[in-house]
């Protein structure tokens, strides 16, 4: 067979595989594999360094399917080149990633093929995507890691990261804000190392882009700084690969690639149609689909004899060379420099290096305090200069979120600087979330900032670090009601309950600068899940831990902070955050009156209920049920704490502009108001 036809073999079984799966499962999207299987083709098999032996390979070009309601083109090309599967210990399989049997079960129950690209689920899959734009903006910060990687690790005859990004997208992406937001700081920075690939086939679910979008798309690439391209002809391979080619060579800027496809290619009744979309072909259509590509009719989920073969002797052997190549020059550059080469592999098994944590502040008790998000920036400073890969920044807030690392030789991350420690996102908290997760993906520890208010606009990317079970770090300052005369846009109320929701978040809101101290090793050891912390903008009361218990205790989400003289509590108090110190001032006054209160830190829901039931039960006793929780949040959710009889003092309501004092008074966070709720509910019982 003449390379030609077997390059169009390979492309067609791409669109016959996505055809069947769909047509199986009677869901899911057919037209955009469709019109983009030359693409995927001409990207993995003749352009993308990746070796499916090993999809973890550190050096890899990185594919990310922004529209990735269009999956059947990763599981098909994933089962093609035989990706093989990984566990989450990093060590392969020696079974494939995408099965044939898993795309006959496409969106289907354990299969590896599901609805969407799933980061842990699947094995070659570098990013979740589906919730449009967030590819793109994920592959930012893909970029940025490379780039900041290629920095500190490279030597002279040792380009030990030289690997590109490459991100399709859809009309949807090119839509929704957050890719502009990341396209925006891309072309700021440069990133000759970022490749977009926008499938322009002006269909989305309800009808022509006519409707929504008729922007000059181009135009707006060019004005972020980007370099343009336009491939009239999604199914010309030549030029596709021409574009491609002129990417690798373009310097200083990302590129931004137009194609111009048919959804829906090659079916006579779908193509270019909004059906072709979300719908299944149906039979009918299919048969006439496959007649057109000159496929067997009835054949299903046929891959023809030589496929297999065909990508094995492209990116199968294209991959495993660049891989042997890199793997030795790894093993000269370690013999070289040992100590660089051992932080990489320390960053490829998420570990930390030894000594991480020493140098650690621990605060003094104080009854003036210090505000939780100065507590952060000192403990950031730190672990930033044990952790060389631990980094980040803030949406344009680090003076205010403590963020900024001032350390001698920190250093600003720019274009002319990619090795900087302090990223500035400017003002776009969405794209940020997203970028940090890119580079938590590149197995960098990264962290990054804003306004606790201002994570509703992070939110989406949140959500997907714990989908993806990354350990991503979010640092919200401005907590509560401390920023007071700002008024209620910026005081946030339903974040915590909502951020709590979210499954496998943790979220940490510490009580005084030693809790913050604790959260910040709690968290820095985690390898699979991402966490939010939530700190106080006002100094705090640092607690007298000669006095009270040790604040190692938020490593359990939940402690015994203090207790009546000879214990056997009548009442608990439980709060979080800047209610910690409240709460200990009403048990001092309770204790004073003759009523015998515990006071509980609580700074995690979510690991305090990973604990077992005795830990629980030893810190809540379930005997004792008069409980009063103290939080300046939504009182959403705290009943499971407190049980139905207990009482709840946050808020109800929106805060109100006004100074903190005053808003304390008015909303009942007075040791006064939450002493009197403790002894009606004594008197209850
Ligand atoms: C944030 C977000 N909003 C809405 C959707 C639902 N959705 C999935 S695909 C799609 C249309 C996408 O159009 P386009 O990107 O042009 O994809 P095409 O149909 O051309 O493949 C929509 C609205 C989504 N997945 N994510
Ligand atoms: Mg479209």
């Amino acid at each position: 067979m003449s390379d030609d036809k077997t390059v169009q073999l390979a492309i067609n079984t791409i669109r016959t595989l996505s055809i069947d799966a769909v047509q199986q499962a009677k869901s899911g999207h057919p037209g955009t594999p469709m019109a983009l299987a030359p693409l995927v083709y001409t990207l993995w098999n003749r352009v993308m360094r990746f070796d499916p032996q090993d999809p973890i390979w550190p050096n890899r070009d990185r594919f990310v399917l922004s529209n990735g309601h269009a999956s059947m083109l990763l599981w098909s090309v994933l089962h093609l080149t035989k990706t093989q599967a990984v566990n989450a210990d990093y060590e392969t399989l020696g079974h494939p990633s995408v099965s044939l049997d898993d795309i006959r079960h496409f969106r289907q129950l354990e299969s590896k093929a599901p609805g969407h690209p799933e980061y842990h689920w699947v094995s070659g899959v570098e990013t979740t995507t589906g919730p449009l734009g967030q590819g793109v903006a994920t592959s930012v910060g893909m970029a940025i890691a490379r780039k900041w990687l290629a920095n500190r690790y490279n030597r002279p005859g040792f380009e030990i990261f030289d690997y590109n990004i490459y991100a399709v997208c859809g009309d949807g992406c090119m839509m929704e804000g957050v890719s502009s937001e990341a396209a925006s700081l891309a072309g700021h920075l440069g990133l000759d190392n970022l490749c977009w690939i926008y499938d322009n086939n002006h269909i989305t679910i309800e009808g022509s882009t006519r409707i929504t979008f008729t922007e000059d798309v181009e135009a707006r690439f060019l004005a972020y700084g980007w370099n343009v391209l336009r491939v009239g002809d999604a199914n010309d391979i030549e030029r596709i690969e021409h574009a491609l080619d002129i990417f690798r060579k373009t310097k200083e800027r990302p590129t931004f690639v137009v194609l111009d496809s048919h959804i829906g290619y090659g079916s006579p009744h779908r193509q270019d149609t909004a059906a072709a979309h979300g719908e299944p072909l149906g039979d009918d259509e299919v048969r006439l689909t496959k007649r057109s590509y000159g496929w067997p009719e009835d054949a299903k989920f046929l891959v023809p004899d030589g496929v297999y073969e065909h990508f094995a002797a492209g990116i199968g052997a294209r991959g495993a060379k660049a891989r042997q190549q890199w793997t030795e020059l790894f093993a000269a550059y370690r013999a070289k420099y040992p100590d660089l080469a051992i932080e990489i592999e320390q960053i490829q098994r998420r570990e930390l290096p030894a000594g991480w944590d020493r140098n650690l502040p621990v605060f003094a008790a104080d009854p003036k305090g210090i505000a939780g998000r100065d507590a952060s920036g000192k403990v950031l400073n730190v672990l930033a200069q044990n952790i060389p890969w631990f980094f980040g920044g803030s949406a344009d807030l680090g003076p205010s979120n403590k963020t900024t690392l001032a350390y001698e030789g920190a250093g600003d991350l720019q274009s002319s600087n990619p090795g900087g420690k302090n990223l500035h996102f400017g003002i776009r908290e969405h794209s940020m979330a997203a970028i940090v997760n890119g580079l938590s993906l590149s197995k960098l520890r990264a962290f990054g900032a804003t306004f606790f208010i201002f994570s509703d606009y992070a939110r989406p990317a949140i959500r997907l670090s714990a989908l993806m079970e990354l350990p991503t770090i979010f640092v919200f300052t401005h907590d509560a009601m401390g920023d007071g005369e700002d008024g209620p846009t910026h005081q946030p109320v339903e974040q915590l309950a909502s951020l709590r929701a979210i499954p496998g978040l943790v979220t940490l809101r510490p009580g005084d600068a030693n809790e913050v101290v604790e959260a910040y090793r709690y968290i820095m050891q985690l390898r699979h899940e991402p966490a939010v912390l939530a700190l106080s903008r006002q100094p705090l009361p640092t607690l007298d831990r000669t006095k009270y218990a040790a604040a190692s205790g938020v490593a359990r989400g939940a402690y015994v902070l203090a207790d009546p003289p000879g214990g056997n509590p009548e009442v608990i108090l439980i709060a979080s955050g800047s209610e910690v110190s409240l709460a200990i001032e009403t048990h001092e006054q309770l204790l004073a009156e003759g009523i015998r209160s515990r006071v509980v830190s609580m700074p995690s829901w979510d690991i305090f209920d990973h604990q077992g039931q005795e830990y629980r039960d030893s810190v809540l006793p379930p005997k004792v049920t008069a409980r009063v929780a103290v939080e300046q949040a939504s009182t959403f959710g705290w009943e499971r704490y407190v049980g139905t009889s207990g009482r709840i003092i946050g808020m109800k309501t929106f805060g109100a502009s006004a100074p903190l004092k005053e808003l304390q008074r008015h909303f009942g966070f007075e040791p006064d108001h939450v002493a009197s709720a403790a002894k009606e509910l004594l008197r209850a019982q």
